[in-house]
């Protein structure tokens, strides 16, 4: 008889533990337990989502003949840690073997590789490449590009392709997709998804147990079965996909979702299928409702870089979070926990963040991640921030987003230079500035936009590092052409919003 550990993001009938273990003997152990709620200081929605779905998961393992030993986060004698959940177990049953999923953060690899017990752990297979697959693509390589990585996984899964190539002629289709939106009616809305009883019973405990955790809980709307994933999906596909492309980096304000598909936390915990997700969008252009541009990128984001970050992470093992390659040493400004800021666009993204457990990637990239890396702040504490206040967070897809490809704090083995930007950026694309304190057009002086200044300033730090990069030694001639004095007052200027930041003064 083994044990077959089922962890809060592998609620998967089809996961590879389950698939060996014998419904007949071998128990489910499936535990809500205080080491994974606290070991960052997860967003309430985060929490109730992982409950949730984790209690209808087990209730249908349940009814379809398994038995389960569910430990709730309040039952007496529940041993606090995943670890001490299987001791527990193994001591109750006489059970010696453990069968687990390769979990997806290094820390619970380690835990489970250390226990006193036989613990065999299984390949998690819900991904398009194995681990092995990744690591062949990646061997004798100079540089571990994505979009290599992505027309690899084109090429094997015959996504888009027509014979050996790739369908428009053309693999990627970003060029078109970098239009500012506009609110309008039309404006897909994401479908509403009700509370049932054993959520509202969850949300009612998460409430109760982490009153200080940042972020509201309520109103609750995240999916937490596959049914409710797969209208969430389905919305999206009908109303959303056909104008993903276009606005796919558009911001604006008070439109918390456009085009985005919401899918990410139902991917992450297993309640969507990633293959099954990109043929049903490809069908959608086979079909002829979405174009190309649209289809393109979408898949590209599951097929390339969900996949790509997930080999990265494995592949560079458990110190990647904690790299600082450009040495940032600043603690994590209060406005990320919702302190009052007058940058209306980080304003605007943060407590979207706390509201919704949500924001989309180029509010992740362009706004906080941005802003953290130009002011210098500490690689691990944006990612402790970014581990926390997202309802898809799970270290293995975070990790490399965040260190790697915000932070640049693995010293560019996700992306060949960092993604910073200065206001104009901003401006372009979303209609943030209008409503702003500061004044993007200015680019020193009392009301500039912040941006503006510690964008130059963190080029000027970073010169050592950056001025040979042939991808940005225009822009070092754009700053070496300037006004000697205008670069000494960007400079200062900069200097002293840095200072405000360190005091923790509101800025
Ligand atoms: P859409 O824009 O509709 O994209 C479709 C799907 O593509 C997503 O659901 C997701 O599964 C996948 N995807 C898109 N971009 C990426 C990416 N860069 N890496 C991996 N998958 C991607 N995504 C997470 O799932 N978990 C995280 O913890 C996470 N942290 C991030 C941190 C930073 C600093 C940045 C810049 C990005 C991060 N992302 C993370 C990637 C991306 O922002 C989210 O996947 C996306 O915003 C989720 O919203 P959506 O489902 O509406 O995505
Ligand atoms: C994120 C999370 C939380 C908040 N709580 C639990 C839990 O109580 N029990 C559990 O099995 N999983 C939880 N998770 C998800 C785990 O943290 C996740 O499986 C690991 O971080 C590996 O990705
Ligand atoms: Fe953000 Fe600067 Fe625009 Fe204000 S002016 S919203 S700080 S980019």
């Amino acid at each position: 008889m083994a044990l077959i550990l089922v962890l809060g993001d592998q609620l998967s009938p089809g996961l590879a533990a389950l698939r060996l273990a014998d419904r007949a003997t071998d128990r489910v152990v499936m535990a809500e337990v205080a080491a994974e709620t606290d070991y960052v200081p997860h967003h309430p929605k985060k929490i109730a989502l992982i409950f949730a779905a984790m209690r209808k998961f087990a209730a249908r393992l349940q009814d379809q003949g398994w038995t389960v030993d569910y430990t709730r986060l309040d039952d007496p004698g529940n041993a606090g840690s995943i670890p001490g959940e299987l001791l527990r177990r193994a001591e109750a049953t006489g059970a010696t073997r453990v069968l687990a999923t390769r979990p997806g953060e290094w820390r619970l690899v380690r835990a489970l590789e250390e226990l006193p017990l036989r613990v065999e752990i299984l390949e998690d297979d819900r991904f398009i490449a194995s681990h092995a697959d990744f690591d062949a693509w990646a061997e004798g390589r100079k540089e571990l590009r994505m979009e290599w990585f992505y027309r690899e996984m084109r090429r094997r899964t015959g996504l888009l392709m027509q014979g050996d190539k790739p369908v428009g002629g053309k693999w990627n289709f970003d060029h078109d997709n970098r239009k500012p939106a506009q609110a309008d009616l039309f404006m897909p809305r994401p479908v509403e998804i009700a509370p049932d009883a054993v959520t509202a019973e969850v949300l009612d405990l998460v409430e109760a147990r982490f009153p200080k955790n940042f972020g509201r809980l309520r109103p609750f709307a995240l999916a937490t079965t596959p049914e409710e994933a797969e209208r969430v999906f389905a919305g999206f596909l009908r109303h959303a996909l056909p104008r993903f492309g276009d606005f796919q980096d558009a911001m604006l304000a008070g439109e918390k979702y456009l085009y985005h598909s919401l899918i990410s936390s139902s991917l992450n915990i297993g309640l969507l299928d990633p293959l099954e997700v990109c043929r049903r969008a490809e069908a959608e252009h086979t079909a002829g409702r979405a174009p190309l541009n649209a289809v393109e990128g979408f898949i590209r984001q599951i097929l390339g870089w969900r996949e790509y970050v997930r080999g990265i992470y494995f592949r560079e093992g458990p110190d990647y979070p904690r790299r600082n390659a450009l040495n940032h040493r600043r603690g994590l400004p209060p406005l990320y926990w919702g302190a009052p800021t007058r940058m209306a666009c980080l304003g605007a993204a943060v407590a979207q963040t706390r509201d919704e457990a949500y924001a989309h990637h180029i509010q992740r990239l362009m706004l906080t991640g941005n802003f953290a890396l130009l002011a210098g702040v500490d690689p691990a504490e944006v990612h402790e921030w970014y581990l926390s206040v997202y309802a898809d967070a799970f270290e293995w897809v975070e990790a490399p987003n965040t260190v790697g490809m915000s932070q640049f704090a693995d010293g560019g083995l996700l992306g060949s230079k960092p993604y910073v930007s200065s206001g104009n950026y901003i401006n372009r694309m979303s209609d943030y500035c209008g409503g702003c304190a500061y004044r993007v057009q200015d680019r020193s002086g009392p009301d500039a936009c912040p941006f503006n200044l510690l964008y130059w300033q963190f080029l000027d730090r970073h010169r050592d590092r950056f001025a040979a990069n042939p991808r940005m030694g225009n822009i070092y001639r754009t700053w070496d052409r300037m006004d000697e004095t205008h670069r000494a007052t960007v400079l200062a200027e900069a200097g002293a919003f840095l200072d405000r930041l360190s005091k923790g003064d509101p800025v």
